[in-house]
């Protein structure tokens, strides 16, 4: 099994080790469930993992395929191996991997052509120039990693699978995304069931290069830190119905979108589940989806639909507003401390709020 309190002390400097609370059943100083105080605590987040190559559900493509187990136990053990602060090893993708890949990679560029919003589409294009990005070539995360270090701060893990809401939130506060490594099976390149590499790095990646964007979605990350679990669950809403289905309009308009749906050309997208999914982005915006204005308020009441398109998806003007709005409603959220960032030590000073 895995050792969930094993912390990487070869990496982390011993004597400031002991500032950092480890996991345990009560967090000591906070009086809340652990979370990670340090970039470095992030190992610990990113091994427990809820679901990853051996435990594949029966009605998961890859289910009855042993090469493909196989293929994802390799991953799983890369991914759990990984210390922060290490190169993130490379690897070499099958002939069947770059297929599935080259055939999603046509059709999603089309349409992110249409669809996708300026600052996606700018980005993706750097991706193109300077990580290895093509129809014929799975990028790397290390160079992806020290590019967007470079734009942004923001860094990508490899991560086996799955995590808890809280775990995967976590790494938003210290912009650390956890990037899954391996390719969905190939039996049906336009269906996964779970996050994998082509759903990251065509969807996610490029936003991550945005300045507005790394710092509405490390915000999330900050809000979620020692969260109640229904503030949590809130956080989680958010963060689907933003980073992950988000919509954005230059049209000020307040009103619900007409029904049939004619005016859909006002919206662009920056929502990853989007713009990886070419079925569910031409749903959104080609189709006649109920696009409603983003209030966090009426947002948290949205049910996040896993196996079928989501019902309904929401737009901000921009990220600016949607990160003033993000932070009115966590204003609100009550925790016992106040959580502070320090970027030059890439920990989080927790301090008393009584
Ligand atoms: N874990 N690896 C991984 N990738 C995700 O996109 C992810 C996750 N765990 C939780 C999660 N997404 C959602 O609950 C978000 O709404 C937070
Ligand atoms: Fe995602």
């Amino acid at each position: 099994g895995l050792d969930v309190h094993e912390v990487s002390s070869t990496i982390r400097p011993t004597a400031i080790k002991e500032q950092y609370t480890e996991p345990g059943s009560d967090d000591a100083t906070t009086g809340s469930e652990w979370f990670p105080k340090s970039i470095y605590d992030l190992d610990i987040c990113a091994k427990r993992v809820i679901m990853y190559g051996a435990g594949l559900d029966a009605d998961h493509p890859g289910f009855k395929d042993t090469e493909y187990r196989q293929r994802r136990m390799m991953f799983a053990e890369l991914a759990l191996n990984y210390k922060h602060g290490e190169p993130i090893p490379r690897t070499e993708y099958t002939s069947s991997e770059r297929k599935t890949w080259g055939i999603i990679y046509r059709k999603l560029r089309e349409l992110h052509k249409k669809h996708a919003c300026k600052q996606f589409l700018d980005n993706f294009e750097l991706l193109e120039r300077h990580c290895g990005y093509s129809e014929n070539n799975i990028p790397q995360l290390e160079d992806i990693c020290k590019f967007l270090k470079a734009k942004t701060g923001f860094r990508v893990r490899p991560v086996a699978g799955y995590l808890s809401a809280r775990d995967f939130l976590a790494g938003l506060a210290y912009r650390v995304f956890f990037c899954t490594q391996y390719v969905r099976h190939h039996a049906d390149p336009f269906y996964t069931p779970e996050p994998d590499t082509v759903h990251e790095l065509m969807g996610h990646m490029a936003l991550f290069a945005d300045p507005d964007f790394a710092q509405f979605s490390q915000e999330i990350g900050l809000a979620s830190l020692g969260a109640s679990e229904e503030d949590l669950k809130k956080l989680a809403t958010l963060y689907f119905f933003s980073i992950e289905f988000g919509l954005s309009s230059d049209d000020a308009a307040d009103s619900p979108v007409k029904e049939n749906g004619s005016n859909h050309e006002r919206f662009k997208v920056y929502g990853a589940g989007l713009l990886s999914s070419a079925g569910e982005l031409q749903h959104a915006v080609e189709g006649s989806a109920t696009i409603i204005r983003f209030d966090p308020d009426r947002v948290v009441e949205q049910e996040c639909l896993i196996t079928t398109f989501q019902s309904a998806y929401f737009y901000t003007r921009n990220f600016e507003e949607a990160q003033q709005k993000l932070r009115m409603f966590t204003n609100n959220m009550k925790r016992p401390f106040i959580v502070r960032y320090n970027p030059y030590t890439e920990s989080v000073e927790v301090l008393n709020n009584s």
